[in-house]
């Protein structure tokens, strides 16, 4: 069964024409995709520990004048990426290591000014440089001022052991540009996961009882059950629809949760939740039902 999942645009989405990448990687039989934040500082909340004006995770060539941590003018957080203007100033994340399962990527950032532009780099083992795709920006900017910037699912280079987040600004002289919210999410190619999370404490009898599903993978169909610890089916249900994880910049961060509700069981015995997503299945662990468990 073809399974895809990783990065479904949300309507906040509106992708310039040119911006789809023509190679994006395809399912493959029996996998789903899983998507991965890949860039831990992407957010400018941190300052380097040796310079306290420069961002955590980045570098540049520029003098340490032209790319600084901004406490005043920021998207999200307590900071941002100034890039000074008058000339072009070049600012790259840390190296980014590259999971072997991983397939593409995908990458999202907020930009404020005239003159910017940003870029992945993949790198080789050797780290030379295999290929870069561009960030493409929204035509008009958001009422906050700021423009999305956004490079849509792109494969893996063969050979890329590493991706370098490039941001960059060439503004006018006196205009600052800046950057922030960037987000890198890589598409890992991964065995389909359920996972049953029950409360370990146990469910009170006559209480709410609830649970989540955690999945890797969208479900159209979702069911469970709930069996004795001997095997019998006492109750059965459908899953609320799965809620979506997303980031700050509107990532979809791949992780698909459901609730389940079997509040009307009373009878006190100990008990197992069998789900059912399409045609994968799991089970919690055992857990009490009784009139003494702290819910
Ligand atoms: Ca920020």
């Amino acid at each position: 069964m073809m399974r895809w999942i990783g990065f479904a645009l949300t309507a906040a989405f509106v992708i310039p024409a040119g911006a789809f990448a023509q190679d994006a990687p395809v399912s493959v039989p029996g996998k789903v995709f899983e998507s991965v934040a890949l860039l831990p500082c992407g957010s400018f909340e941190q300052a380097a520990p040796t310079a306290p004006d420069q961002p955590a995770g980045w570098h540049s060539d520029a003098p340490a004048e032209a790319w600084r941590l901004d406490r005043q003018t920021f998207l999200q957080g307590t900071g941002a990426l100034r890039l000074a203007g008058g000339a072009p100033v070049n600012v790259a994340s840390d190296p980014i290591p590259l999971e072997t399962d991983l397939v593409g990527l995908g990458v999202v950032a907020m930009g404020r000014g005239t003159g910017g532009t940003a870029r992945v780099r993949w790198l080789a083992q050797d780290g030379s440089i295999l290929r870069e795709d561009a960030l493409h920006p929204l035509k008009a900017p958001e009422a906050s001022g700021w423009t999305r910037y956004t490079l849509n699912e792109t494969a893996r280079p063969e050979k890329a052991e590493r991706v370098v987040c490039v941001l960059e600004a060439n503004a006018p002289a006196g205009e600052p540009f800046w950057w922030d919210a960037v987000e890198v999410t890589g598409s890992c190619e991964r065995a389909p996961s359920v996972a049953v999370l029950v409360n370990q404490a146990g469910y009170e009898a006559f209480a709410p009882k609830r649970f989540v599903v955690s999945a890797n993978l969208q479900a159209s169909n979702a069911t469970f059950t709930v069996e004795t610890s001997g095997g019998r089916t006492v109750f059965k249900g459908r899953l609320e629809d799965a809620s979506r994880i997303t980031g700050a910049g509107g990532t979809d961060w791949g992780s698909h949760y459901h609730r389940g509700d079997f509040t009307p069981l009373n009878a006190e015995g100990n008990y197992v939740i069998r789900v059912k997503l399409d045609d994968l299945e799991a089970a919690s662990p055992e857990f009490a039902l009784d009139r003494k468990s702290v819910v």
